[in-house]
């Protein structure tokens, strides 16, 4: 681990087969150590912004590589540490080690542009630098995933990070920062602070040498995140999730369709920010879509995330279970129609974790099913006379990540792409799946839309731009002034 305030953590070896076992167990950093981490940060930060960008890649390639060396450990421990099955486990490293190779080929490009001067013998152009120090707070629905994202993106920028991941993954946190210990990153540019929001996360959104934050997480923390950041006029990133809707037309093709939804709906357990918890189903195709989705969900193989044959694991946490199960009571008291599941599931394969039944409700509109965030495993599906009403109901809730539309015909899947009110787009394709070289962000409560993660606007977040202008008339040349007599003759 480099630089600043390590969790003295130390790793079980015991079996860890089971679930209800301890795994590892951290200390909580301190104000002390948010200090002694931001220090090291700052002090880190002339020589990293100074080392040349294709060099900064180096190391992040380097990165890439250890971590797809690691990939069957890392991922298995993201299936210990936050209960998604093995291969979605798997995934997460994968899209680490995807976009460390991507950002690090932004070590040779990170381009700016050369703009022509109102005057003559005078150059203008415009340079990326990095912010500074930048805290990364991530949440524990993709513990490698999102850390990846951000640390890649902010390293080859040039910015050293105090990176503080959730309190509940804080093993696959240290695991990742070994890896980039690894690679070779200098002292103090990378830096772990595991502990507390109030604490920690707070702590380094406060701190007056932290320049940006990155921040994935509810849409209360990210409010409290963006105005206390506000105060400093730092640059953030928040990506709050979403109440993502598939809206399936009456000419879509239905086997592709629900396939699409079962994984939408249950991948991760519903845990992902894109996770499809709306489905919007044309009148005309409606009872028999429910119908077979119904059937598939009653056959989901829900248990251990290790057996292979596993389907979806558990939710992530007792808070969350308790969060599901009381948006079930909450559905069931107003009177949406609980087609199936909407329980907890009981016996010996499942008394020791939070399993809960994949869960399908009939919901109106206005319905809370239809408009909060559960994050879990609980569909909610709703009836659409035509495209346009379709498309009303997708757009009537607060949050704006991504949307789906299955559909043959070309015209409605064109006017969809614009209609839809969110950050993402899928045509014949479930909301989540985000591939690293594309932006990826929302609109309306799940974040500003000045930031993208990912893709070629994932910089954004790191930098700011300077403008140079390089006068070699060798005299005084006056914008705005001396312009007009050239262009007057
Ligand atoms: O999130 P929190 P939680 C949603 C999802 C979930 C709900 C709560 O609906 O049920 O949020 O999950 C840190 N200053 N999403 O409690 O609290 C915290 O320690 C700075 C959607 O896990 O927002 C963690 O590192 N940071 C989301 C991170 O914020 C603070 C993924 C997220 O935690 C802080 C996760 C503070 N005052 C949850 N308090 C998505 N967008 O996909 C906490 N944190």
């Amino acid at each position: 681990m480099a630089a600043g305030a390590a969790p003295r953590g130390s790793v079980s070896k015991r079996g860890i087969r089971q679930t209800g076992e301890v795994l590892a167990t951290f200390s909580s950093a301190t104000k002390q150590d948010v200090q002694t981490a931001v220090k090291a940060a700052k002090g880190a930060f002339d020589k990293w912004r100074k080392t040349p960008a294709p060099r900064r890649g180096d190391l992040l390639l380097e990165a890439a590589r250890i971590l797809r060396h690691r990939k069957e450990d890392l991922g298995r421990t993201v299936t210990l540490e936050m209960g998604k099955i093995l291969s979605e486990g798997l995934g997460d490293v994968q899209e680490a080690i995807d976009f460390y190779q991507y950002a690090a080929g932004e070590g040779r490009r990170m381009f700016g542009e050369t703009v022509p001067s109102e005057l003559p013998n005078k150059m203008c152009l415009t340079l990326r630098l990095p912010v500074g120090p930048v805290a990364l707070i991530t949440p524990w629905n993709f513990p490698i995933a999102i850390p990846g994202w951000k640390s890649g993106a902010a390293l080859i920028a040039g910015c050293p990070i105090l990176f503080k991941p959730s309190s509940l993954t804080p093993l696959c946190a240290a695991k990742f920062v070994e890896v980039l210990d690894e690679a070779g990153f200098p002292p103090g540019v990378v830096n772990l602070v595991a502990g507390s929001g109030s604490v920690v996360g707070d702590g380094l959104v406060a701190h007056p040498d932290v320049r940006a934050v990155s921040f994935t997480g509810g849409v209360e923390t990210g409010r409290h995140v963006y105005e206390a950041a506000a105060r400093k006029m730092i640059k953030v990133g928040l990506e709050l999730g979403g109440k993502n809707a598939i809206i399936a037309m009456d000419d879509a093709n239905l086997e592709l369709l629900l396939d699409g939804v079962m994984f939408g709906a249950f991948g991760t357990a519903g845990q992902r920010c894109t996770a499809t918890s709306r489905l919007i189903v044309h009148q005309r195709i409606y009872e028999q879509v429910v119908g077979e989705l119904v059937e598939r969900t009653e056959k989901l193989r829900v248990g251990n995330p290790l057996d292979e044959k596993t389907e979806m694991g558990p939710v992530a946490s007792p808070d969350q279970e308790k969060k599901v199960l009381e948006y079930i009571d909450i559905g069931k008291k107003e009177r949406s129609k609980l087609l199936t599941g909407g329980r907890k599931l009981k016996g010996p394969a499942y008394d020791r974790g939070f399993f809960l039944a994949p869960t399908i409700f009939a919901v109106g509109r206005k319905a809370r099913l239809a408009q909060e965030e559960l994050f879990g495993p609980v569909l909610s599906v709703l009836r659409a006379k035509d495209y346009a009403d379709a498309v009303s109901i997708a757009n009537a809730v607060k949050y704006g990540l991504s949307s789906s539309i299955y559909t043959n015909d070309l015209r409605q899947a064109f006017r969809a792409m614009q209609d839809l009110e969110a950050g993402i787009t899928y045509v014949n394709a479930p909301t989540i799946g985000a591939e690293v070289q594309l932006p990826f962000g929302g609109t309306k409560d799940t974040g500003p839309t000045d930031t993208r993660e990912a893709g070629p606007t994932a910089l954004e977040e790191f930098t700011y731009w300077k403008t140079i202008y390089v006068d070699y008339s060798g005299r005084l040349q006056k914008a705005q002034i001396d312009t007009q007599r050239i262009v007057g003759g």
